[in-house]
């Protein structure tokens, strides 16, 4: 066991990873023998590795440290981040397009579905351009090929940004950052940020803010409105989460869900409620199939079907040590090489499934969503056949799991707020207004073992303590839940305002909204908020903030660039891929405001997060004039 921090449940952890061998290298173990910090260069942006002259490490200010080309450290470092963003988005933007691939070959009727929200279905078509009033099957093929006009458009402007409030659409307009089409954003900032091209540090930065907004107004936000209508829209639901009892079950065969995609979990749900599947696993002994999740496809499901989830991002490893997986299904993003190194030790299957995500010593069980349930059950059935392996003197499942209510959708949210019957953020806007709740913070992002700290959880707890109610998604969501922030009781850990406000409807203070491309949720209840009136005209002007206090993955980048391009400041840390420049940091945390009024700032303890939210929050109340 290593320096690195293993997860939220510590003890946990520890205990787990102390299983196995000195010699068995988990992520904890390779940060602490590597000994060194990384690279200052590389990790302040300063590493130029875009031609074969270099690596070029430049410094800023100093004339011989420029680049062989002369490149300055204000364009290097911008490349760098430009090119987070460009990858961030195209990962988004891929899970967005295989779910648009996937809906076009449903509604042509390749694929078995039905589409259970009707109203959903016709928001979603307004948003897309299509004449909700169609008749369904036309309505439903119009949808899919414009889905797919999100990716190959060339020209014009990605009709989800048209939802964005008009004066944010209008500022977009007039800076010449919105989206064309995805593919066209991120082949584009590629293209620029190689050798010889932009050499302007804004000009990159605003292709960057241009291409970003391809995710969350585009690729991301289509990823998530068109898998709720696939299948079905989140609503709040009880659940488990934690390495434990409750989410692994001894008597049944385990198999944990990681990844991003939900198309093939939901499939594996399905197959394991399957006779014929509980029959097989009972002839080798259990009782039937246990479904889990780690990272987002966990969130995925949780958010729809109420799988627990075994653990986010830093606990894969350790949810293998449990001895009691007999599968772990891979789909795309996020997978560590290293879990195949930690399944050898156990009698663990880890089964890819993407073929563009092959992993050497993985059993490959490519997906085909024509047939779903077919290979499903292929899959189930390898990891039926490892259950009679299981090696009783390796298993240790930990004893605690921990209730939690999941299922936020922005539409959910508005149920609870506002009634069933009149769905509306008007409560949330009054509250805000009247104070009772000072403002609304989303904690999202990865989490990672070079951090030491869990500071995700002891800053949610300041922000709801001050009465700000807090989002969450991805990673930092699980690591909340670990830590007992998702469930109703926890309401008593907020201020008074936020707490009565909690309380009169039994919501938790930590609203679990999905996975990470469902931060589009986010942008759409914001957009909503506006609408709503009474918090000002532009999603700026909401006492609103954002953070990814853990980030590891360019995605993370991605996302808090087109919250800053939508108005909002977000607080990353412990640190920033662009400190080695001060230039392009400038930009980034301060000039950026005049475009467009968000802007980013970095943190390094959960206090230091803590300090600089809430000072937006109370600046943003003070502009509206409802500081008291
Ligand atoms: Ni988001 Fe989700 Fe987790 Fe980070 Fe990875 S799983 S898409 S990138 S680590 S939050």
């Amino acid at each position: 066991f290593g320096k690195g921090r293993p997860g939220v449940q510590t003890q946990t952890a520890e205990e787990l990873y102390s299983k196995l061998k000195e010699d068995v290298l988990t992520a904890p173990r390779r940060v602490e023998r590597r000994g060194t910090l990384p690279c200052a260069f590389g990790k302040g942006g300063t590493c130029c590795r875009v031609c074969n002259m270099g690596p070029c490490q430049v410094v800023e200010g100093v004339e011989e440290l420029k680049g062989v080309c002369g490149a300055s450290a204000a364009t290097v470092v911008a490349r760098n981040f430009a090119r987070m963003v460009a990858a961030g988005t195209s990962a988004h933007s891929d899970h967005g397009r295989h779910v648009a691939k996937l809906f076009y070959e449903a509604v042509h009727g390749e694929v078995p579905f039905e589409v259970r929200d009707k109203r959903k279905l016709r928001v979603v078509a307004q948003a897309f351009g299509v004449d909700p009033n169609l008749p369904e099957g036309d309505l439903l093929k119009e949808l899919a090929d414009a889905a797919l006009r999100i990716f190959s458009q060339q020209e014009g402007e990605i009709i989800l940004t048209h939802r964005a409030p008009k004066p944010l659409l209008e500022k977009w307009r007039q800076y010449g950052v919105v989206p064309r089409g995805v593919d066209r954003e991120v082949v584009e900032l590629t293209h620029r940020t190689t050798i010889g091209v932009d050499q302007n540090y804004k000009n990159i930065l605003m292709g960057a803010a241009r291409c970003s907004l391809a995710d969350g107004w585009g690729g991301s936000m289509l990823a998530t409105e068109l898998q709720d209508l696939l299948l079905g829209n989140p609503q709040p639901i009880r659940a488990k989460v934690n390495i434990g009892l409750g989410v692994l079950r001894p008597d049944h065969v385990n198999v944990a869900v990681h990844g991003h995609d939900p198309l093939l979990a939901d499939a594996l749900a399905q197959a394991s409620y399957d006779p014929e599947i509980i029959e097989e696993a009972k002839r080798v002994g259990a009782k039937g199939i246990n479904l889990s999740g780690i990272c987002c496809t966990g969130n995925e499901v949780l958010m729809r079907k109420g799988i627990p989830i075994a653990g986010s991002f830093i606990q894969q490893e350790v949810a293998i040590a449990t001895g009691a997986l007999e599968a772990v299904v891979v789909d795309v993003q996020c997978i560590m090489q290293n879990v195949v190194e930690i399944a050898k030790h156990f009698h663990t299957a880890v089964i890819t499934t993407s073929p563009i995500a092959m992993m050497e010593g993985a059993t490959h069980i490519p997906f085909d969503e024509k047939r779903a349930l077919e290979v499903a059950k292929e899959i189930l059935r390898t990891a039926i056949a490892r259950f009679p392996q299981r090696d009783l003197s390796k298993v240790n499942i930990p004893d605690q799991s921990v209730d939690i209510v999941a299922g936020f959708s922005h539409e959910a949210i508005m149920y609870i707020l506002g009634g069933r019957f009149r769905a509306s953020y008007k409560p949330l806007n009054e509250n805000i207004i009247n104070g009772k709740i000072l403002g609304i913070a989303a904690i999202v992002g990865c989490d990672q073992y070079r951090v030491n700290e869990p500071i995700q959880v002891e800053l949610a707890k300041e922000l709801i303590a001050n009465n700000v109610l807090v989002l969450a998604t991805g990673c930092s969501a699980t690591n909340m839940a670990m830590a007992g922030l998702l469930s109703p009781e926890a309401a008593k850990l907020a201020g008074d305002g936020l707490r009565e406000v909690l309380e009169a409807v039994g919501c938790p203070p930590v609203l679990h909204m999905g996975a990470c491309v469902d931060n589009s949720r986010i942008l759409i209840a914001a957009t909503e908020i506006v609408h709503t009136g009474g918090l000002g005209d532009d999603i700026f002007q909401i006492p609103a903030v954002g953070c990814a206090p853990q980030w590891m993955s360019e995605k993370a980048i991605a996302i808090g660039m087109y919250f800053v391009t939508t108005g909002v400041q977000v607080v990353f840390g412990p640190d920033f891929p662009t400190l080695g420049s001060k230039t392009v940091t400038d930009f980034l945390f301060y000039e950026i405001e005049n475009y467009f009024n968000g802007c980013w700032r970095v943190a390094r303890t959960a206090n230091e997060f803590a300090n600089i939210m809430i000072d937006r929050i109370n600046g943003g109340r003070r502009a509206l004039g409802i500081d008291k």
